[in-house]
């Protein structure tokens, strides 16, 4: 979890955001985007969902060079109405909250070092931009990290955000989508990571499992290393509609009462699109 001191940094305003400052970028930050993004580019063709492949191409995002944030502000609030701002790293969850429920994606501005290349503990510019901007061109998507910034304030009320987070961390980072007979990527946890772009789909050893609100929000999360288990959403429209519909007072009331389910363990319940044979995590 994010820092609890609610006070932000020096420099940065109430909102915890900060400027970009876009034009203090060494060529060497660009040259890393571009190497980042070409390894993506490269990989996600036929991997990742169309819809966030439109987006790079609706931002302009094909261009070389980090993307200045005011424009694709721009191009996105004419879209969707949503805008890019920019911060010193990890937010409060409440601060982080507050932007999305107010249709602002908060971006790290700064870019790992190359011998960051493909771990590091804070999400940075390509991660949150390449990773989480293009789906916001998305109608149902938006409409989606909205409701979610709004029920991160709900939840914050109720002592509920730990529940509320497996629900961010399964989607939005980590989640994949039924496209046909097959399985896309959209998480940009996923879609940010060269490794994890093709464990996350291909690979033998972790579950792939049907979506399903409750069980979702039981099961605990890795940070440490590729996810045990992804959960399959049918459409944004489909995750939306699972999501905005429902009151989650009586889910995180019921959860209470209810045990955790451990990363790979698979359900009697469970659509199960591939049981996974955990043989990276054990290895
Ligand atoms: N801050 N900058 C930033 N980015 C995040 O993704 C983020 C955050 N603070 C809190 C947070 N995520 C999550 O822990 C919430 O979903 C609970
Ligand atoms: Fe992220």
């Amino acid at each position: 979890m994010a820092q609890a001191d609610m006070t932000p940094p020096e420099g940065a305003a109430a909102d915890w955001t900060v400027p970009q400052d876009w034009s203090a970028y060494t060529p060497g930050e660009h040259a890393m985007w571009d190497r980042l993004f070409e390894r993506q580019a490269a990989m996600l063709p036929g991997r990742v969902v169309p819809e966030f492949l439109e987006g790079l191409d609706i931002l302009r995002m094909t261009r070389p060079g980090i993307p200045d944030f005011a424009e694709l502000s721009e191009r996105l609030m004419k879209r969707t109405g949503w805008q890019v701002v920019a911060v010193p790293g990890l937010v409060p969850d409440r601060v982080f909250f507050e932007h999305l429920a107010n249709r602002r994606f908060v971006a790290g501005r700064f870019i790992r070092r190359p011998e960051q290349i493909d771990y590091l503990q804070e999400p940075d510019v390509f991660h949150d931009v390449f990773g989480h901007v293009p789906l916001l061109t998305h109608p149902a998507f938006a409409d989606y990290m909205q409701a979610y910034g709004e029920g991160g304030l709900r939840a914050d009320g109720l002592g509920s955000i730990d529940h509320l987070a497996r629900l961010y961390w399964y989607t939005v980072e980590f989640g994949l989508m039924r496209h046909g007979n097959d399985l896309r990527l959209y998480g940009a946890g996923i879609v940010s990571s060269f490794g994890e772009s093709v464990f996350a789909l291909e690979d033998a050893s972790p579950n792939r499992i049907g979506f399903d609100l409750k069980r979702l929000m039981r099961t605990q999360y890795r940070i440490d290393d590729y996810q045990q288990s992804y959960f399959v959403i049918d459409s944004f429209e489909d995750l939306l509609r699972k999501t905005s519909d429902v009151d989650f007072g009586p889910i995180y009331r019921e959860l209470e009462t209810e045990s955790d389910v451990a990363p790979d363990a698979v359900l009697a319940q469970d659509r199960v699109y591939h049981r996974g044979s955990q043989d990276h995590a054990r290895a």
